[in-house]
């Protein structure tokens, strides 16, 4: 065990090496890369991301932060450095909170106060939040930290331990994993009952339980499932870290191909590329059947079906969120319950998959802005909350009484396991790749289902497109909660709304991203054409500001 301060806070000198100062800020490559001391930052929906050679002193003051927050907590906090699908020269931070998940509001706005303090005021910014929390003794303090592949992530490690540093608090450095591993590692340290606090204990938790579902599914005699998979790991963590775990899960189980081991992170490949192109990644063609992309920190997956015409059909969030609820839904079928069921969308989710999640499963799905903690929050309200966001960033959730009903119930019944064991195969903690591709390999053995099956047998998806709009100054855009319909710039709506009239069955609003310099343009129609005409429009609106 590390040492944890135990001192009065103000009467220790807050010395910050002066690499890690914005006056220098020195970058992985060991050049200066200053920071103007009125440069603003915001700690956004995913942290701080950025270019890394901006981020050494970032990481290093959000680092602080983190011991901060943990010998508040007395408790361990995670630090994860990673710019997840964004480019190779990118990096970004964040910090988890003791449950495995996301930073409380308020410490958002210290995190967010303390970047962008200048560095003479920053000792008297940490001095100031030092006081607030007065917290002076901590044993159980600890911050563990991982990074991704990124060239600039050992760098930023080292930024990271020496934040910790400031007030003596535990640091362990994890390496590299997947965002979700570290959430479930922070959360396995903090409630010891989830899972052992290790990478291996991670692989054990998703084989063991994946494997017992795999007996207890019987595969119909008609069946047109498949164990093959071929995986785009997007050049990212995912190809290591998913090796590991199939250590544990042998080819009986899961046939995986791996593509895009480790070229140009996220670069023509990966989640997110495929989600918004919509064409296959760099190194697939149309002769692979059943396909599937992470993202750089594997914290999102989607499946896709390559086509004759070297395109695809894609099989995003949406499609994975039915497909696990409806699987859900028919197991407790056979059991007597009163658990309250749950799915959360946001305004991104395809105009079908909402209509057939009220339609055929009888559930009318809740819409929540943008951002994975907005979903969670919304979904912990259900006993089974199913939240993902089309991007295919997602998981299930669970609540005590489910535990209570489910978990702990020694009952033969063949629903009650199946439960069981897919809500530990799933990571609730947060949305994990791994974790979900497991659950989805289950589920489609169970109907019996191949790729096309999947895509064809629940909805078909209405034409949609997203196009990213590059903007000087994306604060001048404000919407509605739940993203729909745009505030400001004034009259800008009624442009949209004259849009969208002119085609049916269509939909389309524009919001600007939460974490790059862009809005988005969002729009469905019903035919590819008019899909395409409606985003345009809306592009061109927002050029001509
Ligand atoms: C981040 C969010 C994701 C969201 C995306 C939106 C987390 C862990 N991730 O990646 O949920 O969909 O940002 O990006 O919160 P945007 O604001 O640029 O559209
Ligand atoms: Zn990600």
């Amino acid at each position: 065990m590390g040492q944890a301060y135990s001192g009065m806070a103000d009467s220790l000198p807050v010395k910050v090496p002066a690499i890690y100062s914005r006056n220098q800020n020195v970058n992985h490559n060991g050049q200066q890369s200053p920071i103007a001391q009125d440069e603003k930052f915001a700690y956004g929906t995913a942290g701080f991301r950025n270019n890394a050679d901006k981020l050494t002193f970032i990481v290093f003051r959000c680092a602080y932060l983190a011991g901060l927050r943990a010998r508040q907590q007395n408790q361990t906090i995670g630090l994860m450095i990673t710019a997840s699908h964004n480019p190779a020269c990118d990096n970004g931070v964040k910090i988890v909170d003791p449950k495995g998940d996301m930073l409380a509001a308020d410490w958002e706005k210290y995190a967010t106060e303390l970047v962008n303090s200048t560095d003479d005021q920053f000792p008297t910014a940490v001095r100031a939040l030092e006081v607030k929390v007065n917290k002076t003794f901590a044993p159980n303090a600890k911050v563990v930290c991982a990074i991704d592949t990124r060239e600039s992530g050992k760098h930023l490690m080292n930024a990271a331990k020496a934040g910790v540093a400031i007030f003596n608090v535990e640091f362990e450095n994890h390496g590299i994993l997947t965002t979700p591993q570290l959430h479930y590692l922070v959360k396995c340290n903090n409630e010891p009952s989830f899972g052992r606090p290790s990478e291996f204990g991670y692989y054990c938790t998703l084989a063991n339980a994946f494997k017992k579902l795999h007996h207890l599914t019987n595969e119909p005699e008609e069946s047109n499932y498949s164990n093959k998979l071929v995986l785009d790991c997007a050049n990212g963590v995912g190809f290591p870290r998913f090796q590991d775990l199939l250590q544990l899960i042998d080819e009986r189980y899961l046939n995986i191909e791996f593509r895009n081991e480790n070229g140009e992170l996220n670069f023509g490949c990966g989640a997110d590329f495929v989600k918004i192109s919509q064409v296959l990644p760099a190194n697939f063609n149309s002769n692979d059947e059943k396909c599937a992309s992470f993202d750089g920190d594997a914290d999102r997956l989607i499946y896709f079906k390559p086509t004759s015409d070297n395109k695809i059909n894609l099989l995003d969030g949406d499609k994975i969120a039915v497909l696990l609820a409806t699987y859900i839904k028919d197991q407790l079928k056979n059991i007597e319950t009163d658990l309250t069921f749950g799915i959360i969308q946001t305004a991104y989710a395809n105009g079908s998959s909402s209509r057939y999640i009220e339609e055929k499963l009888g559930v009318i799905p809740e819409i929540v802005p943008t951002g994975v903690k907005n979903l969670h929050h919304a979904a912990i309200k259900y006993d089974i909350g199913v939240y993902f966001e089309a991007n295919g960033h997602g998981t299930v959730v669970f609540s005590e009484k489910f535990d209570e009903v489910i978990r702990r119930n020694s009952s033969e019944n063949l629903s009650i396991q199946r439960l069981q064991l897919i809500s530990r195969v799933i990571n609730e903690v947060v949305g994990d790749a791994f974790a979900d591709l497991l659950a989805v390999e289950i589920v489609l053995r169970h109907y019996g289902w191949s790729i096309e099956d999947w895509n064809e047998k629940l909805y078909k998806d209405v034409p949609n497109i997203q196009i990213k709009v590059p903007v000087e100054d994306r604060s001048i855009f404000k919407t509605t909660w739940e993203e729909t319909t745009l505030i400001e710039p004034s009259g800008i709506q009624d442009l949209i709304n004259a849009e969208v009239e002119k085609y049916s069955n269509s939909r389309a609003f524009i919001r600007p991203s939460g974490t790059e310099n862009i809005v988005r343009v969002y729009a469905e129609a019903d035919t590819v054409e008019d899909t395409e005409k409606l985003g345009r429009s809306l592009e061109n609106i927002v050029k001509s500001l």
